[in-house]
């Protein structure tokens, strides 16, 4: 039985292809289908198919960038595969896992790290604080589970469905969905660390962002009126403390039409994006689905033009309730919406707009108690995509959405690298769009979770991601803001962002002490930025998450697999926050360092950096904007291995564009070798047809009692006399 190509257009027939309307999943009996399909579709990535989906009726894939096609026999000995069931209303599939596995991904979830008897539902909300659902339900979905065995081998199991599921995780993995039959595609690696090589490589590669991205930024709801965003702006130069991007929230719109400026506090956007950028920041700016029905308004007016809504089950334009009162939806599921919102796009980026913040787009609706639309809604599909209800489309509606959004921005700015942040998203959703984590609050525990919560997204195939540091909701106090500067400023995005009506959150609010904390903290992430655009870029290429676990570092280690505080960015530094309990650390050579004078000891707030015993970290100086020039000197830093050896490589390009993929840029893999009390620091090889700028470096080998310096010329060998 194959139900995916009725259609339902009324509630009773919607309850006939077999989706729960109810919220949580009605407990039931199921019975054992037989695998149908199972082989091959790449080098130790297998598809299984229930007996009643056939390889060809196999439904459009969101998660995956290229239909599978199969590519052989299951080896023998195959062990991580599917057992399907059918219940009366849910289809599901559940994979049994070796004794000692530990587990983890499965999106966006709050909680610890390892995910073992954690159960999560996929099916995206609107949650403010976490509160709905005890936090097991949030903006995104991924349904995707990384399995690290005992021995450090692993696998991955991705359920390929768009439908509601129902993601619990004990001895077994157990996938329970309210929609159709769905195939399951299984990788299994030599290790966590190739399995998400894989992922990305089926899932899609996220496109490499704007160096800019890559700075701090500064948020909350709203800055308002125009004004207020410069004296923002300022306020970072004057306390020196280094920022890239200033946000526009919602209230700079027109009674919260998208694509308007309100005349009263921003009638000229223009000036405003000028400002910014004369001092070195970037704009983005703030973009929701919901369209207010105002006839006089013209988004409004050229969506009923290109009949572009979302349908409800009687075929008439869906209305619901967002922040500008009643609203249409755009349904991105048709060629044509996403052509019409990329084209929206025009007359809003050319004011000199730099980013786009969709957000809303899971999609909230408001005043009703499923936060959302009505799931027999109707989206009419086209080119690839089949029409179908809203239960289908619902966990794709923001990546459908980005999808649109980054073409439209590409558009009209095609030399430029799009930057869009979404809310809501789905499994392979990185290619579109970099995500936050929604609305945390200001609380002890969500600072514990964000680092666990930007981990598994990492390992969910979200690189780029991070939650809004200081926490969004709830005023925030001194100490806790400190806390999470300290440490978010590591985080792949980092962007300070506060609820209307909280305690002002910016880094200066708290007084002179924290101001220093934020100060310290934001500088260690700027002299580390030549080390995450390598990261980034990295990731865009292999599919690495750039926050990793720290059993990353050893995943035969039993130790690790649990710590959650503590965590590694990139495969060299280690980052263990002050006020981690024990945390479980890497065996091995793990130096501390020091990225400014005192900055350890400074104030009792700033994580502890360690370097990998054979790493090279190549860092920049301290400037208050990307749009500087930081590599002039270059610092590699190095912490030999017991073979008195290390390697690390530094990207470089324009920061910006897409020249690099023609060549411009310049990878250098730089070795440190030390022969008696000398160690000789020399580039190995490198790769790009950039000319290497000229420029001093200057090389601090860490010891483990000091650091000894030398200086020379970046490209010619530099040779350090050891003194510690
Ligand atoms: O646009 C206002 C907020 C925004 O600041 C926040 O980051 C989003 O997650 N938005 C949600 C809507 C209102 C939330 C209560």
């Amino acid at each position: 039985m194959n139900m995916l190509p009725l259609r339902p257009r009324s509630l009773a027939l919607a309850l006939s292809v077999g989706f729960a309307l109810t919220a949580p999943a009605v407990a039931q009996s199921f019975v054992d289908r037989e695998v149908g399909y199972s082989g091959l579709i790449g080098d130790a990535i297998a598809l299984f198919l229930p007996e009643d989906l056939s390889l060809e009726a196999m439904p459009y894939s969101h998660a995956l960038v290229e239909r599978p096609e199969p590519s052989g026999k299951l080896p023998t000995g195959w062990q991580i595969r599917p057992q399907y069931a059918l219940g009366v209303e849910q289809t599901q599939a559940t994979i049994a896992v070796p004794e000692g596995t530990s587990l983890y991904g499965t999106g966006e979830v709050t909680g610890p790290l390892e995910r073992s008897g954690r159960e999560v539902t996929l099916w995206n909300r609107d949650n403010y604080g976490y509160r709905d659902n005890d936090g097991h339900q949030l903006y995104q979905s991924h349904p995707w589970v990384l399995g690290v065995r005992p021995d450090g081998t692993a696998f991955g199991v991705l359920a390929d469905s768009t439908w509601r599921i129902h993601l619990a995780l004990e001895d077994r993995i157990e996938f329970t969905s309210d929609g159709p039959w769905f195939p399951v595609v299984v990788i299994e690696r030599d290790s966590p660390q190739a399995v998400m090589q894989a992922l990305a490589d089926l899932t899609g590669h996220m496109p490499l962002p704007p160096k800019w991205a890559l700075g701090y930024q500064q948020s909350r709801w709203s800055y308002y009126p125009d004004d207020r965003v410069k004296e923002i702006a300022d306020g970072f130069r004057e306390h020196e403390i280094p920022c890239d991007v200033i946000w526009m929230d919602i209230d700079y719109m027109d009674g919260f039409r998208v694509f308007t400026f309100d005349p009263e506090g921003f009638p000229e956007p223009e000036a405003v994006n000028d400002y910014l950028h004369e001092h070195n920041f970037k704009a983005v700016w703030m973009i929701d689905p919901g369209i207010k029905t105002d006839p006089d308004y013209f988004v409004y007016e050229s969506g009923n033009a290109e009949d572009v809504w979302v349908h409800d089950a009687f075929g008439q334009p869906f209305h619901g309730n967002v922040w500008p009162g009643d609203c249409v939806f755009p349904d991105y599921t048709r060629p044509e919406t996403r052509e019409w919102w990329a084209d929206l796009y025009a007359d809003f980026m050319a004011t000199g707009i730099d980013g786009v913040w969709n957000d809303m787009n899971e999609p909230a609706v408001m005043n009703v108690p499923s936060k959302t639309m009505p799931l027999h809604n109707w989206h009419r599909g086209g080119g690839e995509l089949p029409a179908g209800p809203h239960a289908q489309y619902h966990n794709v509606y923001g990546m459908l959405m980005v999808e649109a959004t980054r073409e439209g921005v590409l558009d009209v700015n095609p030399d430029k690298r799009p930057f869009v942040l979404t809310r809501a998203n789905y499994i392979g959703g990185q290619r579109y769009a970099a995500t936050w984590t929604g609305d945390n609050l200001s609380t002890w525990e969500h600072l514990r979770w964000s680092i666990p919560m930007t981990l598994n997204l990492g390992l969910s195939g979200q690189p780029f991601n991070g939650p809004d540091l200081g926490g969004f909701g709830n005023d925030a106090e001194a100490d806790l803001w400190a806390n999470w500067v300290a440490v978010g400023s590591f985080f792949p995005f980092a962007r300070g962002h506060a609820t209307k009506d909280s305690n002002a959150k910016e880094p200066w609010a708290f007084g002179p002490e924290v101001t220093d904390v934020a100060r310290t903290a934001l500088q260690r992430r700027y002299r580390l930025l030549p080390y995450y655009y390598t990261l980034f870029r990295e990731s865009s290429v292999d599919g690495l998450p750039v926050m990793r676990p720290v059993f990353f570092a050893d995943p035969q280690d039993q130790r690790l697999r649990e710590e959650d505080q503590a965590f590694l960015v990139g495969a060299d530094l280690l980052v263990v926050p002050q006020w981690a309990e024990d945390p479980a650390l890497p065996q091995g050579t793990w130096r501390s360092i020091s990225l400014l004078e005192g900055d350890v000891e400074a104030d009792g707030y700033q994580a502890e950096l360690k370097l990998r015993g054979g790493a090279i970290l190549p860092v920049g100086k301290v400037i208050q904007s990307t749009a500087e020039p930081s590599l002039d000197p270059l610092t590699l830093m190095v912490s030999l291995d017991e073979d008195g050896q290390a390697r690390g490589t530094l990207y470089e390009d324009d920061g910006d564009g897409f020249d690099y993929r023609e060549g411009d840029y310049l990878l250098t893999t730089y070795e440190a070798v030390r022969q008696g009390d000398e160690v000789t620091v020399r580039v190995v090889s490198t790769e790009g047809d950039r000319p290497r700028p000229e420029r001093p470096v200057v090389v601090e080998i860490v010891g483990d009692h000091g650091v000894s310096r030398g200086e020379g010329v970046d490209g010619q060998p530099v040779v350090v006399r050891l003194e510690h």
